[in-house]
């Protein structure tokens, strides 16, 4: 195992995932070198599902080892919408903003202690034999009365993390990434992807 393939056309979460896995000796491909992959419907009920839906994809188009990210914000007040419809929660093509326009309009005058969200973050890392690992980060907030911060991207700016006293929108990417689902989610994925490639450890069909 050499190289691993990004299963995402997400740049933001390209981004994200990059600055993890920059100091491992792994080239990581993305998209741009398979310019032909078809568009993959997202048809679970589940965010590990569709993390399952989207590696074993790209692992069975490019025959590489494949990682993907399915994340979901969930939120207490909505019991727990958007969840696995959070890309399309203002409708298929929303934007970032459209999408947590609609979230700050539902919580219109919700209190503060009402406002508890989290978001989970699930990613598969499949190889072409269909080995298998999943691997979940969780990160605890509340939903902002109004946008903060222009860095991240989707719901950033009306997530609010009490421990750091910023939302993500006003966290740089290193920041984030050290307290975020994605960030939790790719360092535990990491460790045993090193392990592997060190001929210490191999991943099995686990979950962590
Ligand atoms: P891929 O399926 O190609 O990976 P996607 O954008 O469709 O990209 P998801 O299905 O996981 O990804 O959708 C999750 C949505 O949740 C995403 O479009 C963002 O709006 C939001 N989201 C995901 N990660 C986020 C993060 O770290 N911070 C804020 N919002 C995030």
């Amino acid at each position: 195992m050499k190289e691993i393939v990004l299963a995402t056309k997400n740049l933001d979460k390209i981004k994200e995932m990059r600055e993890v896995f920059k100091d491992m000796p792994l080239r990581v491909l993305t998209f741009h070198d398979f310019p032909c992959m078809e568009e993959i419907e997202e048809s679970g009920n589940t965010l590990e599902e569709n993390a399952l839906i989207k590696a074993e994809a790209w692992a069975r188009f490019t025959n590489k080892w494949a990682l993907s990210d399915d994340t979901g914000l969930e939120v207490e007040y909505l019991g727990g919408r958007p969840g696995v419809f959070s890309s399309r929660f203002a409708g298929i093509g929303a934007t970032y903003e459209d999408n947590w326009r609609k979230l700050l309009k539902l919580m219109e005058g919700v209190v503060w202690e009402k406002r508890k969200a989290k978001f989970r973050c699930v990613v598969a890392i499949v190889s072409p034999q269909g080995e298998k690992l999943i691997v979940e980060g969780v990160t605890e907030g509340y939903i902002t009365c109004e946008p903060r911060g222009s860095e991240g991207f989707g719901y950033d700016p009306v997530f609010y993390v009490p421990e750091k006293g910023k939302t993500f929108g006003e966290m740089s990417i290193e920041e984030k990434e050290e307290i975020s689902h994605r960030g939790k989610a790719l360092r535990i994925a990491k460790e045993i992807l090193n392990k592997k490639l060190e001929g210490k450890g191999n991943v099995k069909n686990e979950r962590v």
